[in-house]
């Protein structure tokens, strides 16, 4: 075990004992949502995996310790501290821990530290992609690199819009990403259930990823997997307007000279400004959906 790293007891022995154990990342409580709709949301994720038969894990840095397992007191204190906590991907992690200091976890970091402690199936909203506009400014998310080289099977609703999502794909075939789709063929894009691109297959059930994610595992391919969950029809939103707003927030995080880490929760934020509180309930829904089918996955993982 990395000795920077603390495993909440509860996981620790789920892990153990070979139980289903879903990881959660952090920086969608700090940077993803405000307070304290970020810290009901979190802890809601958490029940929502306890009914589902898993034990929840999320996942931060917190003076300096890797934490696989948060408890509530922490969740609350990451959920109120918001933006104040450093965005952590893998470039920052050598001085946070140097430091003793905090970090909200991304999709990267929670990859790392749940292969770190054992855990192969994370929850989550969106991932970060490939820029707009990328071919000039070179902004590609570290997401699609940890996605390449680090073995856990990501559970998400797509990527957001913000990003080039055609070039998304081709970085993640070139990567080496298997990219399926649940109960559908074509790659969600978070607020909408499509985006006109397809993936690579469809599955229909969470016995199907759990022998997928096994088989994965059996040939000792060290990517990642990324399982793509469509938002509810109830709850998805319209492309159009969601693509009005998402011109105007890439306009003026232009006008502005946003860029490197700051972009993605700028754009974050000004989509959810935009809207009211429209995409943020619809941010919600997906996420408490993605924690659902994760659980049920590393159920069915558990008893292969
Ligand atoms: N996309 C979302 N919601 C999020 C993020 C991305 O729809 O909360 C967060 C995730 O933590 C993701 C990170 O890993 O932003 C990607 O940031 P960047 O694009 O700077 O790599
Ligand atoms: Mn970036």
């Amino acid at each position: 075990m990395n000795q920077y790293l603390d495993v909440n007891p509860e996981v620790a022995q789920a892990i153990a004992q070979g139980k289903p154990v879903v990881a959660l990342e952090s920086t969608i409580i700090s940077h993803g949502m405000p307070y304290p709709q970020n810290v009901e949301t979190a802890l809601a994720v958490e029940k929502m995996i306890r009914e589902n038969g898993a034990v929840p894990a999320t996942i931060a840095i917190l003076g300096g310790r890797l934490k696989a397992g948060l408890t509530e007191e922490e969740i609350e204190y990451l959920g109120k501290r918001g933006q104040e906590v450093t965005k952590a991907s893998r470039r920052d992690l050598s001085a946070l821990v140097a430091y003793g200091a905090d970090g909200a976890t991304t999709v990267t970091t929670t990859m790392m530290i749940a292969r770190m402690a054992g855990i192969k199936i994370f929850a989550t909203g969106g991932i970060g992609g490939v820029h707009r506009g990328a071919e000039t400014t070179m902004d590609i998310s570290a997401d699609l690199e940890e996605l390449g080289q680090t073995d856990v099977m990501v559970v998400c609703a797509g990527a957001k819009a913000i990003l080039d999502l055609p070039l998304t794909l081709e970085y993640l075939e070139t990567r080496g990403v298997p990219v399926l789709g649940y109960q559908t063929k074509e790659l969600p894009a978070f607020y909408t259930r499509t985006s006109g691109l397809s993936v690579d297959y469809q599955v229909d059930s969470p016995e199907e990823l759990a022998k997928i994610l096994k088989t994965h595992q059996a040939l000792g391919l060290k990517s990642g997997i990324l399982v793509t969950n469509p938002i509810p029809e109830a709850f998805s939103m319209d492309a159009d307007r969601m693509n009005t707003v998402i011109d105007q927030a890439i306009a003026e995080a232009q006008e502005k000279g946003i860029h490197g880490k700051e972009t993605t929760p700028f754009l974050l934020a000004k989509v959810k400004e935009i809207t009211g509180g429209d995409s943020l309930d619809a941010n919600i829904r997906l996420v408490f959906n993605n924690a659902q089918l994760a659980a049920q996955t590393a159920v069915a993982y558990s008893k292969l």
